[in-house]
């Protein structure tokens, strides 16, 4: 088939053929990970005791086992991985989407999933060489780039951007400053200590020197995006520290440096802290924070994403308002094929092809192949909907067509939002 081909009333099923062809062979940029180019060492995480110990694994081991959580958290890293294959893979069937993952992940990688021979798969593993197995990882999902999320308050990342890493041609970085924005009292210790001359009040001479921190992170990083996370009482306006540091500082730095600042709202952190980082919750928030700092700040480009179904929609309406507000992905408890196919849903159907449908959130570097294979599947089941309906009108839909419009969905929305291209 060329890419002029033509699609009219008449064929659907070839349209719908095309559609899925394009959206599982697209390059995709993912555009907010945790994964770690592997000059940062052992924060790169990879391997099958890593995907099995995922943290949304070790908050379904701790429903499907009655092992005491303290029993759990002094096994090593093998031992935790041993038990979660037993209790979510051999003693029930692991049809739930994290358990899916992993299947996915071997079946793609060469390995016989019929096999459940997990030794067997741990002694493939260990043949890996992980700077090659990067590539072959972002080969087998068809990545393009990834973004990674870097923290200059985290103690084991911070030292290797000191000591000049110079960047990687697959993953880019963004600036992520959850513990300045969410807990100023110790930030401000951390930024004392590093030479910035922050007080406690939040004067004048605190917030230069906030924006100077800042502004030097953005510039070492080559930071795409600012990013935070946000507990679902988020609000603008707001006089306390957040709204402050986000008025004054922030929104500034992103403007000079013509950078999105990205919000992930709706984390209710340690529901349950005997899960440590499994222990995190869900909360309906308040898009109106959002419209808030769109409409105050037109110059500025915010990217949103919220982990509440229940702020879906209202949330897509504000984009609807708001040209410098870019929604992307399906986040964490959100990452389900029936939530990711409703949400992609609603956002085309409101917003049309203006948004990127999804990021991996990989946290372990194999996750990207049954992150993007899972929603690719969803995404072209939706376009096919949406293709169709529009043929059925009578309009015509070229391949040329699909291509550009998945090419923005699977990434370059992201980088026309950002003024940048890969
Ligand atoms: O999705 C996750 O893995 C969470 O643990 C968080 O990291 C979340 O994505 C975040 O970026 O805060
Ligand atoms: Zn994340």
């Amino acid at each position: 088939m060329t890419t002029t081909s033509l699609f009219t009333r008449d064929q659907v099923p070839a349209l719908h053929a095309a559609i899925h062809d394009i959206v599982a062979t697209t390059p995709v940029t993912d555009i907010h990970t945790h994964l770690y180019a592997p000059e940062f060492g052992g924060l790169l995480l990879w391997g099958i005791d890593e995907v099995l110990t995922y943290h949304y694994l070790i908050a379904e081991f701790f429903r499907a086992s009655d092992m005491p959580s303290a029993q759990f958290w002094a096994l090593d890293k093998q031992g935790q991985a041993d038990a979660i294959w037993e209790a979510l893979f051999i003693r029930q069937s692991p049809i739930g989407e994290a358990c899916r993952g992993p299947l996915t992940v071997l079946d793609r990688l060469g390995l016989d999933v019929a096999s459940r021979d997990l030794p067997q798969y741990r002694a493939w593993f260990a043949e890996q060489d992980p700077r090659r197995f990067l590539e072959t990882v972002f080969e087998v999902a068809r990545l393009k780039a990834a973004v990674m999320t870097n923290d200059p308050f985290d103690a084991a990342e911070r030292p290797v951007w000191e000591a000049g890493y110079a960047g990687h041609p697959l993953l880019k970085a963004a600036l992520r400053i959850d513990p300045l924005l969410n807990d100023w009292a110790n930030a401000q210790e951390r930024l004392k200590g590093w030479g910035y001359a922050v007080e406690a009040g939040l004067g004048a001479k605190t917030l230069a020197e906030v924006r100077r921190f800042l502004g030097d992170w953005v510039k070492r990083m080559q930071a795409l995006y600012m990013a935070v996370s946000l507990p679902p009482e988020f609000a603008m306006p707001d006089k306390g520290p957040r709204g402050t540091l986000i008025e004054e500082c922030v929104i500034p730095v992103a403007h000079e440096f013509n950078i999105p600042f990205a919000m992930m709202v709706g984390v209710r952190r340690q529901v349950n802290p005997l899960l440590k980082l499994a222990g995190d919750g869900v909360g309906t928030s308040d898009p109106a924070a959002v419209a808030y700092l769109c409409a105050k700040y037109p110059q500025n480009k915010f990217m949103v994403t919220m982990l509440s179904r229940e702020d879906q929609h209202t949330l897509c309406v504000v984009a609807r308002k708001f040209r410098n507000l870019l929604l992307f992905g399906c986040w964490w408890f959100l990452n389900n094929p029936s939530l990711i196919e409703e949400m992609t849903r609603m956002r085309l159907e409101l917003l049309g092809p203006t948004v990127v449908p999804q990021h991996s959130d990989a946290r372990i570097l194999e996750q990207v192949i049954y992150k993007w294979e899972h929603s690719r599947v969803v995404i072209a089941k939706v376009l096919c909907d949406k293709y169709g309906d529009l043929v059925r009108t009578g309009w015509t839909v070229t391949r040329a067509e699909v291509e550009r419009d998945v090419e923005g969905l699977l990434g370059g929305n992201f980088w026309r939002f950002l003024g940048r291209s890969l």
